[in-house]
């Protein structure tokens, strides 16, 4: 049987390189090992709960904020308020606080919003597609894992003909007009005219997983910024503001965010056991999300329990550690029509095959099969280190600029 959940996927890579190490010779389904009383699973993490590995859309964990959420509100109501496809109406204006010289704009006033139709027709020439985890800043896991379809936003931007002041688009969506629901976020110009470093555009998304972006998803159309965290993804997007505003406006600067941070590396695990056999092979495995600088290795640690944490060496730079194997892509790519990635999607080649693994802004799994110890109890850690060799949570250690902590778990050897 082909698994089809991240978390079987997750098992059945594993256990495929454990029987081929000859540490593994029963093959169960689930977990590492047929005992199932030592085994210590994590599935209870958003963006990695048993779903295929594309997440089906109303698997994602939810941030959103406002009461009512905009996606729980009538459905006359939507029709309404323009959150639905045939009635959604993107307005495009000049910042009057800080004027971008446009040769013209699109509202509703004048009739000339752009509607969902439109936004069509320039994907006909101009959609893009890639694959991107959804990591909450503030929260230490992902929300979910999709294929993100749209129209670059430059190519929106380029409607409203502008010629001179503009340094900074920001844009918010449907907030009931309850200021305290509004969510903003904002990007420098150059971010949405140029994808530098190899990064996909910032698109005007409305598919997700090959189908229409669901209302709790914040359909028709949303934000996707490939490189950031979920907050620059605005959802029930409804204007753009283009500004010369010299800095950064986001909503969520208001709670101590790190606004410019883009996603982080980290490796979590999936699988340890709570206790096991002195002399006999430890088998481990996990998940990393792989951030902005990519991952080159992940590492574990262990160590007895008891030590001494060392306050000129909070990162565990001294121990010893060891490094665990990136496993490869998914067997099949389930949660997309047919269990295939689309021809053209950025990061693929034209067979639906990952051009690099782990890829850049996704999930990879990872295991490893530590010696034996003696009895006593441990402390085992995980890491990643990136493409420039920086162990986590360097370079970017601080928790307001996304989570990158080392994950430590403790372990029972009899
Ligand atoms: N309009 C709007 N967009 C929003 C939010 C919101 O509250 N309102 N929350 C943001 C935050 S903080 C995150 S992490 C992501 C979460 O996306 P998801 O709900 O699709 O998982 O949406 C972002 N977009
Ligand atoms: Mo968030």
């Amino acid at each position: 049987m082909m698994p089809d959940s991240f978390i079987d996927q997750h098992f059945d890579l594993t256990r495929r390189y454990f029987l081929k190490l000859g540490i593994l010779s029963v093959v169960s389904s689930r977990s590492l090992t047929n005992s199932e009383p030592i085994l210590q699973g994590r599935p209870d993490k958003a963006g990695v709960q048993p779903d295929p590995y594309f997440t089906r859309p109303e698997y994602f964990t939810d941030v959103s904020r406002g009461n009512p959420t905009p996606h729980s509100i009538p459905i006359s109501r939507k029709r309404e308020v323009g959150l639905t496809r045939d009635t959604w109406k993107l307005e495009i204006m000049s910042d009057p606080e800080h004027h971008a010289t446009l040769g013209l704009e699109m509202t509703r006033a004048q009739g000339t919003a752009l509607d969902f139709d439109t936004l069509l027709k320039l994907g006909t020439k101009h959609a893009v597609r890639f694959p991107k985890l959804m990591t909450c800043l503030n929260l230490g896991c992902p929300l979910g894992m999709g294929l993100w379809e749209g129209v670059p936003l430059r190519d929106v931007v380029w409607l409203t003909q502008p010629k001179e002041n503009l340094r900074r688009v920001f844009y918010y969506g449907f907030h009931n007009d309850d200021p305290a629901q509004l969510f903003r976020s904002s990007l420098p110009i150059g971010r949405v005219l140029e994808d530098t470093f190899d990064l996909p555009p910032v698109i005007l998304c409305y598919k997700l997983n090959g189908g229409w972006l669901s209302s709790e998803r914040g359909g028709p159309v949303r934000i996707v910024v490939p490189e950031a965290y979920g907050f620059k993804s605005i959802k029930w997007l409804s204007h753009i503001m283009l500004s010369n505003i010299p800095a950064a406006n986001d909503t969520y600067a208001e709670q101590n965010n790190d606004v410019d941070s883009p996603l982080k590396s980290f490796a979590s695990f999936l699988s340890v056991p709570a206790k096991a056999q002195s002399g006999s092979p430890i088998l481990i495995s996990g998940y990393a999300q792989v951030g902005i600088s990519g991952v080159a290795k992940v590492q574990v640690c262990v160590e007895p329990e008891s030590k001494m944490p060392d306050s000129n060496d909070p990162y565990f730079n001294k121990s010893r550690w060891l490094d665990a194997k990136i496993l490869g892509p998914p067997s099949k790519w389930s949660g997309l029509p047919g269990n295939q990635v689309p021809t053209g999607t950025i990061g693929f080649d034209a067979s639906g095959k990952p051009l690099h693994w782990p890829l850049r802004l996704t999930n990879a799994h990872w295991a490893v099969a530590l010696p034996g110890l003696t009895p006593g109890n441990y402390s085992l850690r995980c890491r990643t280190v990136d493409d420039r060799g920086q162990a986590q949570p360097m370079p970017r250690p601080f928790q307001k600029s996304g989570r990158a902590a080392i994950e430590s778990m403790n372990i029972i050897v009899i």
